[in-house]
């Protein structure tokens, strides 16, 4: 089901990225440049606008690629599509979907099936990517007339992607205080939007 959402509005981003796999896989790495991973990033998360259809995936955006490095999980963002400018809370949540949910209310809220911040210390606290707090609190994304003013997000403390597989990378329509005061979770607000993290093959 996901896999043929990804298929038919990914724009063949993820094709592309199993088609290089296979490549890679097939070839010995032959065809691959040398260096970390074969040049090849750990994972590719197929961005999409979250909207309140069934799976909760708009039109593709772009995509991110994560590579884990010596210093921390270095993510790379390319848009296709221009995004709101400003700040936007980024973060990987714990849930392995991207759909509309219910929420305590009994309201649907957009992306709310990505759960909250990956969070497997069980803290509780949302004190952004250097803190003690959720792991999955990545840096915020700084967004410059349509596009990412950073192209490289580093997260020190994530030094895997093992358990990180198949869960959510979500954007917010607001930034990230990387506090939970004055609002909670470092009042990034809405959902606006986010892939699952797809593990690339090295
Ligand atoms: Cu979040």
């Amino acid at each position: 089901m996901n896999k043929k959402k990804i298929f038919s509005t990914g724009f063949g981003l993820a094709f592309v990225a199993i088609l290089l796999n296979s490549c890679v896989s097939k070839a010995g790495g032959g065809t691959a440049p040398e260096g970390t991973n074969d040049g090849m990033p750990d994972a590719i998360a197929v961005m999409y606008i979250l909207n309140d259809s069934e799976t909760g995936m708009g039109h593709v955006v772009g995509e991110v690629s994560l590579t884990v490095t010596s210093e921390g999980l270095a993510l790379h963002p390319t848009f296709t599509k221009k995004i709101a400018d400003g700040e936007h809370g980024f973060h990987i949540h714990e849930g392995m979907s991207v759909a509309p949910a219910k929420n305590d209310a009994g309201d649907m809220v957009v992306g709310l099936s990505a759960k909250g911040h990956y969070d497997p210390g069980k803290t509780g606290k949302h004190e952004g990517p250097d803190g003690d707090g959720h792991l999955g609190d990545l840096p915020l994304l700084e967004i410059k007339d349509g596009m990412p003013v950073e192209s490289e997000l580093l997260a020190r403390r994530i030094e895997s992607l093992d358990d990180i597989y198949g869960r959510v990378l979500m954007i917010h329509v607001h930034g990230d205080n990387y506090s939970d005061d004055p609002k909670k979770l470092g009042g990034g607000g809405p959902r606006y939007i986010a892939g699952i993290i797809e593990r690339v093959a090295n």
